[in-house]
């Protein structure tokens, strides 16, 4: 029986759910234990444990969202979420609630308890010192402060670990998470808006509103789990574009307990020749910009500074900015999980080419804008059919009247 005190986690709504980047069809592959099968098996509460875990999508990073419930006899004693990085893991507010009843309990969580003095004290300290007896983690922490040492310490204490239950959908909702850890760059994910016959803009370059409004809002979504948004200076120079999560656009609710000032994506912008305006509206906004440059000029540098811009020269030998640096930076610099391209053909062609993108989401408008419009990715070098970029699709869904396609390309 779950314990009756225990609230009931409300289900995700249809609009949350949308904006959770999809599941596979082998959503349910993992191996079932055979440790625990009874009424509810491993499974079960893993698969509750990630439902916790998936309310952090808005506000845990640079931290993994992640999710912890406490059994004991059957018994759901505990469970909790990572919230706000700082503060204490999911593991600590599962024990929290569970008090004394920890003794004895299996903890399932989603990630390998952490054994490491990060922000906040080790949580395999807590798990031993609470008297936990099974320890079920999705998978193994990729972060190479803990990643297998968290396991080492439970079994050292005498406590049976287990991993491997829905590891899958653990890793998935921490895409970013588990790229900057293992391959120092972040997931990038590239938004791109389009029309029925695959149009980003007109010839001009004029592309505001193609698609709905309720796809807009679904934007609003995908930034606000961000930790970055990214455009080229075009844009900027084209629509003096905010890149900013607005509370009162978001289709989706954020799942914080309690009242906070929603954190702002690093706003990237990339800018050959330092061409940024000083009086770019993002840079009066709440966050901050970050203006990837080939070029040394001081000068201009000097005056974007004082306009609140962090500047950053990273030439590469033609001259342009170097792509696979930027990545990287990003990732070790600034601690960048899930970055959001919002950027022209240009630019998306260019990091399409480099193999950067990760995963893409097309708003697909059911207008016809005609074959003098620019397309979504320019790839001079594709010239026979032998260079094309297979995509895998995992996911087409309608939002209001447009069609939202989230893939990934497959890259040779
Ligand atoms: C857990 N449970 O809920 C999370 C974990 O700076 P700190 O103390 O917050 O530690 C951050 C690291 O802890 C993070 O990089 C990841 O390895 C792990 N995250 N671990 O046991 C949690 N969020
Ligand atoms: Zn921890």
């Amino acid at each position: 029986m779950i314990n009756s005190k225990i609230p009931p986690i409300p289900p995700l709504t249809k609009d949350e759910n949308a904006s959770i980047s999809p599941i596979s069809n082998d959503e349910f592959s993992s191996p079932i234990s055979s440790v625990g099968m009874g009424k509810f098996n491993d499974q079960y509460y893993m698969a509750r444990a990630l439902r916790l875990a998936k309310k952090g999508l808005w506000s845990t990073e640079p931290n993994p969202r992640t999710g912890c419930v406490l059994v004991r006899d059957g018994e759901i004693v505990g469970e909790g979420w990572h919230q706000v990085a700082g503060e204490p893991h999911a593991e600590i507010h599962a024990l929290a609630m569970a008090k004394e009843k920890a003794v004895e309990a299996t903890c399932y969580v989603t990630l390998e308890p952490c054994c490491h003095h990060g922000r906040t004290p080790p949580c395999t300290d807590a798990l031993i010192k609470a008297g936990v007896t099974r320890v079920v983690a999705a998978i193994t922490d990729p972060n190479p402060l803990v990643s297998k040492k968290g396991i080492e310490q439970l079994l050292k204490a005498g406590i049976t670990v287990d991993t491997g239950i829905l590891s899958h959908e653990a890793e998935q909702l921490n895409p970013g998470f588990f790229m900057r850890m293992r391959h120092k760059r972040p997931y990038i994910r590239c938004k791109l808006a389009m029309s029925l016959d695959g149009r980003t803009a007109m010839a001009s370059g004029e592309s505001k509103w193609i698609t709905s409004q309720n796809a807009r809002r679904d934007v609003q979504c995908l930034r606000a789990r961000s930790s970055a948004i990214l455009a080229g200076v075009g844009t900027v120079l084209a629509d003096d574009p905010q890149l900013t999560v607005r509370e009162n656009e978001l289709s989706c609710k954020l799942s914080l307990e309690k009242p906070v000032v929603i954190k702002q994506p690093l706003r990237v912008i990339i800018d050959t020749h330092l061409s940024m305006p000083h009086d770019a509206r993002m840079l009066s906004l709440p966050g901050q910009t970050l203006i990837f440059t080939a070029s040394y000029n001081k000068t201009i540098k000097g005056i974007l500074e004082k306009a609140g811009a962090i500047v950053v020269s990273q030439p590469n030998q033609e001259k342009r900015v170097d792509l696979p640096v930027l990545c990287q930076i990003l990732a070790e610099e600034y601690e960048v999980n899930e970055v959001q391209m919002e950027t022209g053909a240009n630019l998306s062609g260019a990091m399409l080419s480099k193999g950067l993108i990760d995963e893409i989401v097309i708003y697909m408008a059911p207008v016809l804008m005609g074959n003098k419009a620019r397309g979504l990715f320019n790839l001079p070098e594709i010239e026979h059919l032998n260079q094309i970029i297979p995509l895998s699709i995992v996911d087409i869904r309608a939002i209001g009247h447009d069609w939202r396609i989230t893939a990934h390309p497959i890259y040779q």
